[in-house]
């Protein structure tokens, strides 16, 4: 996860003034003490940078800042370099303690932060010591507030909540799989040209992944499922790592050597528009499926389904062999999404590559929220095969 380039993390900035308890809020959201908590003003010189999991959103980077309301030479060059954390910013933090303050300050941040379209939060920290009323605040500023006390670790949960809700989620994985490949790498990829594939081209996750690869100065080698056996054993070196149609994983599986690294589009698809952690949480509720259980496979674009469609035939197939019997099994295609999901069992989304990731990141956020287990194609086929663990090692320290 620390190998996740900086510029892929949605960047959340704590402003406040000095003594607002902006390192007590970093330590509590990351449940670490990263940050030196005093109650000597001005404790926080540099900027504090701690990167950490937010689920569903994915990796995230917190920064504590010193204090906006530092004085002096040296304040000011604080001060500057709070600001500078502004640029980097997605998301803003501002920490407020007591009603009947002066919030100049704040207000001058606050209105910096909206110039540049940054979402601010507002967070009323040290409630144990006082019951603070939030309308003061909300007469003044246009954003949510959450109240909070950071030492006593009340209201941390509905914090993230609002993280996750507020975070600007179009914020997009600027790669596929450029983060686990080197330059000189030689990817193999297998790409079924079956009925079900477009005819005369190939399809989105494909041609995006060629990209990345060259992108990364890297080799791409395609074959599809029928030549891969041929091609392997002929090859007299190691492809670095293999990508694959999911729907074929089970025979690739068994072709390739398990001394070479192995995934397939739909997860590289899984980590790129969605929540790969989750993901893979969610497809454990498979186990549990039993004949009757209502399953909802979602699908982000309306396509005409052939014969040995993969969400209409192929998944339903497998998940009922599982469960041992027929399950209630509900397509969805297209970008509405049913109102009530509370009775399903599991929800088995399509890559979404038709999708932008905020798209597909508010329908985790709500299976999330119905408390509904979420995955996806990749993941659920690896993971009725019994190669969820082969297939997504690759990814083990970056997520
Ligand atoms: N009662 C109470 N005290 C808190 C809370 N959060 C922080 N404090 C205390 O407030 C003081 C300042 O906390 P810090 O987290 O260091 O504040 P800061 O905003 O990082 O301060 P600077 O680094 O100086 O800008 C410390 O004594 C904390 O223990 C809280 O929720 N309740
Ligand atoms: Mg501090």
């Amino acid at each position: 996860m620390q190998d996740t380039p900086k510029g892929n993390r949605l960047h959340i900035a704590i402003f406040g003034k000095r003594n607002a308890g902006k390192s007590t809020i970093i330590n509590a959201l990351t449940n670490q003490q990263i940050a030196i908590v005093s109650d000597k003003a001005g404790t926080t010189t540099d900027p504090v940078y701690k990167a950490m999991e937010l689920l569903p959103i994915g990796p995230v980077m917190i920064i504590d800042t010193a204090g906006l309301d530092d004085f002096g030479e040296v304040g000011e060059l604080r001060i500057n370099k709070t600001k500078q954390v502004m640029d980097k910013t997605d998301l803003a933090l501002l920490v407020f303690t007591a009603e009947n303050e002066e919030l100049i300050l704040e207000k001058q941040w606050y209105e910096d932060l909206l110039k540049r379209n940054i979402p601010v939060i507002g967070v009323i920290n040290k409630i144990d010591k006082a019951d603070i009323d939030e309308e003061y605040f909300k007469d003044k500023f246009n954003i949510p507030f959450v109240k909070v006390s950071a030492k006593d670790k009340i209201n941390i949960n509905k914090l993230k909540d609002t993280i996750i809700e507020k975070a600007p989620l179009n914020f997009e994985r600027n790669t596929l799989v450029g983060d686990i490949i080197k330059p000189k790498d030689i990817v193999l990829l297998v790409a079924p040209q079956d009925i079900q594939a477009p005819k005369g081209r190939l399809i989105l996750p494909q041609v995006q992944t060629i990209r990345d690869i060259l992108d990364k100065d890297a080799v791409v080698i395609t074959v599809k499922d029928s030549e891969l056996e041929y091609f392997i054993n002929k090859l007299n070196f190691k492809p670095d790592l293999v990508i694959t149609d999911s729907q074929v994983f089970k025979k690739v599986n068994e072709i390739v050597p398990k001394s070479i690294p192995l995934t397939s589009f739909s997860i590289l698809m899984a980590r790129f528009k969605g929540d790969l952690n989750t993901f893979i949480e969610g497809s454990k509720a498979i186990d549990s499926l039993k004949p009757g259980d209502k399953v909802l496979i979602a699908e982000a674009c309306t396509h005409h389904a052939l014969k040995g469609d993969i969400g209409r035939e192929k998944i339903p197939k497998w998940l009922q062999e599982k469960a041992g019997g027929e399950l209630k099994i509900e397509v969805n295609a297209g970008s509405d999404f049913p109102e009530d999901i509370q009775d399903y069992k599991l929800i088995i989304h399509c890559g979404a590559c038709m999708f932008n990731r905020k798209q597909m990141i508010s329908r985790v956020i709500k299976a999330k929220n119905y408390g509904v287990p979420i995955t996806n194609y990749g993941i659920a086929i690896a993971y009725i095969n019994g190669i969820l663990k082969r297939v997504t090692e690759v990814f083990r320290d970056i997520k």
